[in-house]
């Protein structure tokens, strides 16, 4: 398949994968009886009802994988647009957010890396930084414009080893998220383990001392206050993931 070709296929199923899911996940006893008859089991019963329906995000997870088209850029935008106030968000009351001492703090890298010292901030300062004004979109339905820098994780992953014919790159977090992303959207040039928020170093509310910016994921997959990265083939899922918002969710 040409570039081209992928991306026309990728625009045209978009909204029917989209579509599927949502009935799915909002309406799944409409297709329930489509479901009996395809695989004739009983979804009567709970259990096999909800590990078919799984099972078929899985299969709509690995189908939008591939459509990802690593080199297609998140639209960027002038700082004058960026969203004043921005908006804090997460799953407890902003003052509930994690205070993290930022000299003590120490991220760990584990799974399939060749290097698993842990890393500091000025470790982490001393590499390639870049900078991006990107949306930033919530499932929630709003989204806003924000500007983040800090070291592209692609770059990240190459220092420490990684294996990057592995599937997945999970993140754990001071505060209990978790999240995890499929590898061609961590090597994408705009995925950044971000330090710094308009330029300062990210404020607690917004993810200090480390968190990801991955602008072509919805916000719930762009963990903050990280506390470990590590390298997989197991999906490690993730906090709204596993209550069944999509897991690719790219936006
Ligand atoms: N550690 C952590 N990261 C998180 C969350 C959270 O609850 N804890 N919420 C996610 C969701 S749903 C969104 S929309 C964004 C919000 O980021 P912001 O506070 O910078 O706007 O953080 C994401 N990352
Ligand atoms: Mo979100």
């Amino acid at each position: 398949m040409t570039r081209k070709e992928r991306l026309a296929l990728t625009e045209a199923f978009r909204p029917q994968l989209r579509k599927v899911e949502r009935r799915l996940m909002l309406k799944s006893s409409l297709s329930l009886g489509a479901l009996t008859l395809l695989t004739g089991c009983d979804l009567a019963d709970g259990d096999v009802t909800d590990r078919v329906l799984w099972a078929m995000l899985r299969f709509n997870d690995r189908v939008q994988a591939l459509l990802f088209n690593p080199v297609v850029l998140a639209k960027t935008f002038p700082p004058s647009r960026i969203t004043k106030p921005f908006r804090f968000n997460a799953f407890y009351d902003e003052d509930s957010v994690p205070d993290v001492d930022g000299g003590a703090w120490k991220m760990a890298v584990s799974g399939l890396v060749t290097d698993k010292t842990p890393w500091d901030l000025k470790r982490l300062r001393a590499l390639p930084q870049e900078g991006q004004i990107t949306r930033h979109i919530c499932v929630e339905g709003w989204s806003q414009i924000g500007q983040w820098s800090g070291v592209p994780l692609h770059i990240f992953l190459e220092r420490v080893g990684a294996d990057t014919r592995a599937r997945y790159v999970g993140f754990k977090c001071i505060d209990k998220y978790y999240s995890s992303i499929d590898m061609a959207s961590a090597l994408h040039p705009q995925t950044i383990l971000a330090l710094d928020f308009e330029q300062q170093p990210l404020p607690a509310e917004f993810g200090f001392p480390a968190r990801l910016r991955i602008p072509t994921k919805l916000g719930f997959k762009n963990p903050k206050h990280i506390a470990e990265i590590y390298v997989t083939n197991t999906n490690p899922g993730g906090y709204w993931e596993d209550q069944g918002y999509n897991w690719f969710s790219g936006s």
